[in-house]
């Protein structure tokens, strides 16, 4: 059986699954929120990752519903959560482009009467390539709508700095590359340094991901981050082990 006929019914089938990771606020030490990161448990296949079947779901056409349903359940979700911990949601930037995709984002927030400002959109460069007016509309209406912004994946890919000037991000995730390395090659330390000095001066908050050792969570802290996040804290674990996760990072 090809991959995108079981793709096609996972849906029904209920295999998908919401994971979360826990994002750590190091200035206040404690947990700030959490990135939902989607999960296809298939009973044959076994754990199939979203490298694999997100790409095939933009070619196929699914990725509007499972964008759809991935924001809906991390919004219900997350409204039962403390107040103060935020939802962070990765979307895609055929997703993004979607001219639907603000009343996606309008009808989740309803359904779910989460506050918006506890959402929080993971975009990559990928979706600003092109600079069009359509997407800077489009961000400029989710944050007025009270949403936050992050750019995820930050200095990878198409990087190009004039994606900060374009835009008010609320945050700079500074991609795991640069801080598995930060810690032995001096070229990345200096460019986490500087990421989080660009994010200062810009009034961003910055974060690093894939911190999984104490070393690099002191550089990352020596270099001013203000967020990290990684398996040092914790892997993205299911709903049902929110709770004790919150309570081991007390
Ligand atoms: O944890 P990890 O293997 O989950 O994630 C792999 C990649 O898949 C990352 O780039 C992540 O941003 C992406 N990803 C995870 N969950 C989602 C999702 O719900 N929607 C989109 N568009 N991408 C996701
Ligand atoms: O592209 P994005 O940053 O959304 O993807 C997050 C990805 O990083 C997910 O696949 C998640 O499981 C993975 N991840 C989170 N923390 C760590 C970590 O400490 N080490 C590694 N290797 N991967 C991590
Ligand atoms: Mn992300
Ligand atoms: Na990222």
């Amino acid at each position: 059986r090809a991959l995108e006929i079981d793709l096609r019914e996972a849906m029904d089938k209920q295999e998908f699954a919401l994971f979360y990771q826990p994002i750590y606020d190091l200035r206040r030490d404690r947990i700030s929120g959490f990135e939902a990161l989607l999960r296809w448990q298939h009973p044959n296949r076994g754990f199939v990752p979203p490298d694999q079947f997100i790409p095939l779901a933009e070619e196929i056409g699914l990725i509007a519903p499972l964008g759809e349903w991935v924001l809906n359940r991390a919004c219900e979700q997350a409204a039962n959560w403390p107040d103060e911990l935020k939802i962070a949601v990765n979307v895609s930037a055929s997703q993004f482009r979607d001219p639907k995709f603000a009343d996606v984002i309008a009808n989740a927030i309803d359904a779910s009467a989460l506050s918006p400002h506890r959402l929080e959109l993971e975009i990559t460069e990928s979706v600003l390539l092109g600079n069009s007016s359509e997407t800077i509309a489009t961000l400029h209406e989710l944050k007025a709508r009270g949403l936050r912004i992050a750019l995820d994946d930050f200095g990878t890919g198409y990087s190009s700095l004039s994606y900060l000037r374009s835009f008010p991000f609320d945050k700079i995730k500074i991609d795991q590359s640069f801080v598995r390395d930060a810690t032995a090659t001096k070229g990345s330390k200096l460019i986490v340094r500087a990421i989080t000095s660009l994010g200062r001066s810009l009034g961003m908050t910055t974060t690093a991901e894939g911190v999984e050792t104490v070393e690099q969570l002191n550089q990352m802290k020596a270099e001013g981050c203000n967020e990290a996040q990684g398996f040092l804290f914790s892997r993205p674990v299911p709903a049902t082990e929110l709770a004790s996760t919150i309570l081991s990072l007390r």
